[in-house]
């Protein structure tokens, strides 16, 4: 393999054989005209090694998809079926993990700086087909289009990022304290990284673990979210046509259950060394338990409850923006969605008033179209939500629509944009007067749903924020640097905005999250590379004798019972 990357370095994987066509060689999604149902369902299937030995450019060959068929639907148009996908189960995650284990030796002597070339093809390859990757997460998601299109740009950013650690990955010279030895430290890659992911940004997020965790010289098995398959595909699709060899990134599709009955049998077998999870904070404990069980540290990126607190001397126009943005935007679907709104009391009632009428007036509805949301992910992210709109209570002001629930002809909402009768599109919901028992004061929701509570005193506003337990993202907004300052130091977020919203992480900061949003473990930039390294020391003696450390290392006696003569004293 090192051979075929040295001297067929322009050679696409798989010779660019065309008719290999998976979704994102697809060209229907550059012209809005063009979106919708014409394009039929692909079917998607694990793919171990590389398409070709799995069988078929989807990579479904038999007897794979035991595990039974999961139709992945466009939430915007149930009708339109985007992906069959073909379930398996513990056994083909396992012969994964172990194709990975056998790629990642051969990987890891690629050297580095080549391994950031393949990143660098990645890269591009992914903003040559920006377009289409985004028509696909629109259409498979339900994310609208813009915001698609930045989920894309961010990929491209996290391999930009990583081309350079090909050439980085530095180790030090350390000195010894002994003569004739020399001490250094290397970055060694960990091995086999599984890694698990959540639908809502289904091929940014992946694109934190898989760009840093191949440079490094990992192989990969990535099982991404059943309901966003086809994006999962394309943006596989392209990594491997960018040049990742056979079996150094591999796809499994299975459900949770399965898939965790997979992770348990690959880490008993020694086949994985690293996991990588981004979904609910339920799951993650789990993980979490089982990996620690193999003395592992995965890394967790899990829910968040995101406080925007709102001080008194806020400008309030560009606070009901951000707001707007980070509770809505998605559908309240990102991990960094706003959750509650923590409004000085002083203010409250003119930024609840000005933020119901920015609720009112946005536009919801077709993604594809200019609007702040679109559907639900899928289905069962609709059926979710429903459950925490039943925690609606008499002591709550409902705002931000005429009503609460899924948008239908007798429950319709103003100026929807499209047809709302063929997705799964909800009203937004503001709620006021939240307390801090209740249960949509402390679990995150995961929809369109921002409580309001209140405070006077900063401290108050950050006890607030901190309480419902969780730590991935925090904003303040206030003209006051010693407020902004004061609040980053209190609240425990892993990710702190002033005068932003809770969303909009770049790609080359620290992403990750504390108490139940994680287990401290960062992604992004150069954190990430400790997740995907681990440091080995060399000690290299040179002098042709055994010098044992502490015992042979030359000493220097100072004198302790000197004292500075009068001369050189201050006073007497
Ligand atoms: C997530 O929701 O898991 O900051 C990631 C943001 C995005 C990433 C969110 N750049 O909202």
């Amino acid at each position: 393999m090192l051979e075929v990357l040295y001297r067929e370095r322009n050679t696409v994987y798989g010779g660019g054989n065309e008719s290999a066509a998976g979704p994102a060689s697809r060209p229907w999604t550059t012209h809005q005209q063009e979106w919708g149902a014409q394009v039929e369902a692909t079917t998607c299937g694990s793919v171990i090694g590389s398409p070709e030995e799995t069988g078929g450019s989807t990579g479904s060959s038999a007897p794979r998809g035991e595990y039974g068929q999961y139709l992945s639907r466009n939430p915007a148009e149930l009708d339109d079926v985007v992906a069959r996908v073909q379930l398996d189960g513990p056994d083909t995650f396992l012969a994964a993990a172990r194709r990975a284990k056998q790629a990642q030796r051969e990987w890891s002597r690629v050297p580095a700086p080549v391994r950031g070339r393949v990143v660098a093809g990645f890269g591009r390859l992914v903003e040559a087909n920006k377009q289409a990757l985004a028509g696909l997460v629109t259409r498979e998601i339900g994310k609208p289009y813009t915001e698609a299109l930045g989920e894309v740009q961010e990929i491209i950013d996290t391999c930009d990022y990583f081309v350079g650690e090909g050439r980085r990955l530095y180790g030090q010279t350390v000195p010894s304290e002994m003569p004739d030895k020399q001490l250094f430290t290397f970055r060694a890659p960990v091995g086999v990284a599984a890694v698990i992911t959540a639908g809502n940004f289904p091929v940014a997020v992946p694109s934190w673990y898989l760009a840093p965790a191949l440079v490094c010289g990992n192989a990969v098995v990535w099982k991404p979210a059943e309901y966003a398959a086809a994006t999962a595909r394309a943006l596989a699709e392209l990594a491997w046509r960018a040049g990742v060899p056979a079996g150094a990134l591999n796809l499994v599709y299975a459900e949770g259950q399965p898939t965790f009955e997979g992770l348990r049998a690959a880490l008993e077998d020694g086949a994985v060394d690293k996991v990588g999870f981004t979904g609910s904070s339920d799951v993650g404990r789990d993980i979490g338990e089982l990996c620690g069980r193999h003395l592992q540290t995965p890394c967790l990126e899990l829910g968040g409850k995101n406080p925007m607190v709102v001080a008194a001397d806020a400008e309030l126009d560009l606070a009901v923006e951000g707001a707007l943005f980070s509770g809505w935007g998605t559908g309240g679907q990102r991990c960094t969605s706003l959750g509650n709104l923590i409004v000085h009391r002083d203010v409250h009632d003119e930024f609840v008033s000005r933020l119901d009428t920015a609720l009112r007036e946005a536009t919801i509805g077709n993604p594809t179209q200019d609007v702040l949301y679109g559907p639900m992910l899928d289905r069962k992210f609709a059926d979710g939500f429903e459950s925490f709109l039943e925690e609606i209570a008499p002591h709550h002001r409902v705002l931000g629509s005429e009503s609460t629930g899924r948008i239908t002809d007798s429950n319709p909402r103003k100026g929807f944009r499209g047809d709302h009768s063929t997705g799964l599109y909800y009203h937004p919901v503001l709620v006021d007067g939240l307390r801090t028992e209740d249960t949509l004061f402390r679990r995150e929701t995961f929809g369109p749903i921002v409580g309001v509570t209140t405070f006077e005193t900063l401290e108050e506003a950050i006890e607030l924020g901190n309480m419902p337990g969780y730590g991935l993202s925090a904003a303040v907004y206030t003209t006051d640097p010693g407020t902004a300052f004061r609040f980053r130091e209190g609240i425990g977020a892993g990710m702190v905005s002033a005068n932003n919203s809770t969303s909009g992480a770049e790609a080359h900061l620290p992403f990750g999250g504390n108490g139940r949003s994680g287990n401290g473990s960062r992604l992004s930039g150069m954190w990430v590379i400790d997740q995907f390294t681990r440091w080995q020391s060399l000690n290299w003696d040179f002098s042709g004798k055994l010098q044992k450390a502490q015992m042979d290392v030359g000493a220097v006696e100072p004198q302790l019972d000197y004292r500075l003569p009068t001369e050189l004293r201050g006073h007497r």
